[in-house]
């Protein structure tokens, strides 16, 4: 398989870089300061594509790689992929799904209790020797608030399953309502706001989910709710979430992803009740590894035309 061409979007892992140098053609695209002048160049060669959740396949890419077969992303995330285009010309796509549930739904209950509790700034206050000179403030509790989850996925499910462990009541907003839970749910995310004190965002981003989390929203949250985004940045309307973390109309926010990321609003910066992580959901050693294994498994088995491990499309 040396011959095969597999063009890598973004410099992701180090393992998947190095398995895939040693069984294919790897061309780095980020390293490339002319793009168009290099898939001029590489353009028949090349039959995948490896891209994530920064960097994967649009309409663009697509359409200037003639021979492209299939799009094996390192994410299970898929809103940086033209699905429809790679459906209309038979390009097959992969992602990463249930290796990365485990992680990504640990780091919600994380991000829950590091704003109800401000982990980050109780470890500040120990750090700086303010504790010499007196306790810190009370804060909130966790166990037994009730958990609004957005999505009732994989993730959405696995975040369920550890709040009830903490004994909270969940509901959830989903495109319909699942006969196998007993959750309650809400046909719309106003109500699902209005009704719980933690909110989860852990669905997909499509286009009806993009902004899902607007002004009416926050307001139905209310200046004692939480917000906790483990999905993606462009899931939440970031100028309407800063405007009432700032006027204190949102009583916290627990963000592991931004609608500009790597660029987060410096507004938030001061502000101790909000938890800021870059994109760290699925960064665990264990879990990446695991997620290389997948695309490398489902390129192997594209290309030995055997039935893919993960297929999407
Ligand atoms: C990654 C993700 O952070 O799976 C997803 O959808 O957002 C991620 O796990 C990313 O693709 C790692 O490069």
């Amino acid at each position: 398989m040396e011959t095969i061409g597999v063009l890598m979007t973004f410099p992701m892992n180090s393992y998947l870089e190095q398995e895939l140098q040693r069984r294919f053609n790897l061309l780095r695209f980020w390293t490339l300061p002319e793009k168009s002048v290099f898939l001029e160049a590489h353009r028949n060669s090349i039959r995948a594509v490896v891209g994530n959740a920064t960097a994967g396949a649009d309409a663009e890419l697509i359409d200037a790689l003639p021979n492209l077969e299939i799009v094996a992303s390192y994410s299970v995330g898929l809103d940086k992929i033209d699905l429809g285009k790679c459906r209309e010309k038979g390009i097959r796509v992969t992602n990463t799904p249930d290796v990365l549930t485990d992680d990504v739904a640990d780091l919600a209950i994380g991000l829950i209790l590091a704003v109800l509790r401000r982990l980050p700034a109780c470890d500040r206050y120990v750090r700086s020797g303010k504790w010499k000179h007196g306790d810190y403030q009370l804060t909130t509790k966790f166990t037994g608030k009730t958990v609004g989850i957005i999505g009732l996925g994989r993730i959405g499910l696995a975040i369920a399953k550890r709040a009830e462990a903490f004994s909270c009541p969940i509901s959830y907003y989903s495109q319909s309502e699942k006969a196998e839970v007993n959750y309650k749910y809400y046909p719309s995310v106003v109500e699902l706001a209005s009704n719980c004190q933690i909110l989860v965002v852990a669905c997909a981003l499509t286009e009806e989910t993009r902004h899902i989390i607007n002004r009416e929203v926050i307001d139905a949250l209310g200046p004692k709710g939480i917000l906790i985004n483990i999905g993606r940045g462009p899931h939440v309307d970031e100028p309407e979430l800063v405007s009432a973390l700032v006027e204190g109309r949102l009583g916290g926010a627990g963000l592991d992803v931004f609608e500009h990321e790597p660029e987060v609003p410096e507004a938030l910066f001061g502000l101790e009740n909000v938890v800021l992580l870059p994109h760290v959901g699925s960064g665990t050693v264990e879990t990446r590894m695991e997620m290389a294994d997948l695309v490398l498994g489902n390129l192997e088995a594209h290309f030995s035309n055997k039935q893919l491990l993960t297929p999407v499309v």
